[in-house]
């Protein structure tokens, strides 16, 4: 009875005491199977950044790990794609993939902040993020890279990357580059970047107990 109500975030009475249970832990669990790619993921977003990646790319490995470590989600990745072909597949789909589960790991996405920003430079490179989960897909990329490919990861697939997450995430994502050269440096912002974004607008807010939307709801 008591761990149904701690469950559901209700007050437990505990000899003759109300104490506020914590919430319950938001987490998703996904597979997904097609004829380019077969990827299991685990989401933790009240995590301190574990995480274990394995998406047969290096670079987005690294990115990923970056991801978990900035937003403090715990995270695993597990990918097997069609890289004979290119690394397209399997970028686009770990994206849709980690907005899926982050769709679901919200909920009803009742008592968040729901909007985050931040700045992360890497020595010369800054990015700026901007997330609202609004419930409407939006990507603005203004973001250039000047090599062709960071290690294993064509630097075309990082926009590719980030609107299947804000398209399947159903949240609204401004990445903008203020300046940088290196194109690791710029990737590399960009995933903490919206790391720490992300991670502020899942907090829980005190103050709030409803769904922060005057409209009434974030989910469609
Ligand atoms: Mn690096």
């Amino acid at each position: 009875m008591a761990a149904r109500a701690a469950r559901a975030g209700q007050s437990v009475r505990r000899a003759g005491r109300v104490a506020k249970a914590a919430p319950a832990a938001r987490t998703a669990r996904i597979e997904r199977r097609t004829r380019e790619t077969d990827i299991a993921l685990a989401l933790g977003l009240d995590g301190t950044g574990q995480s274990r990646i394995l998406t047969g790319i290096g670079f987005l490995d690294h990115m990923l790990t970056s991801l978990a470590t900035h937003s403090r989600f715990d995270l695993d990745v597990r990918c097997k794609g069609d890289l004979h072909i290119d690394a397209h597949h399997s970028v686009e789909d770990v994206g849709i993939v980690l907005g899926q589960a982050l769709r679901e790991a919200l909920g009803d996405k009742k008592g968040i902040v729901r909007f985050g920003h931040a700045y992360c430079p890497l020595d010369e490179a800054l990015t700026r993020a901007v997330v609202d989960l609004s419930g409407r897909p939006w990507l603005h990329f203004g973001v250039e890279f000047r090599a062709r490919a960071v290690g294993d990861m064509p630097t075309e697939l990082f926009e590719d990357f980030f609107w299947a997450l804000a398209d399947h995430g159903r949240l609204n994502l401004h990445l903008d580059l203020l300046r940088g050269r290196n194109s690791h440096h710029i990737a590399e912002t960009l995933f903490k970047a919206t790391a720490r974004a992300l991670g502020a607008a899942v907090a829980r807010d005190p103050r709030a107990s409803g769904v922060p939307s005057t409209k009434g709801t974030l989910v469609r």
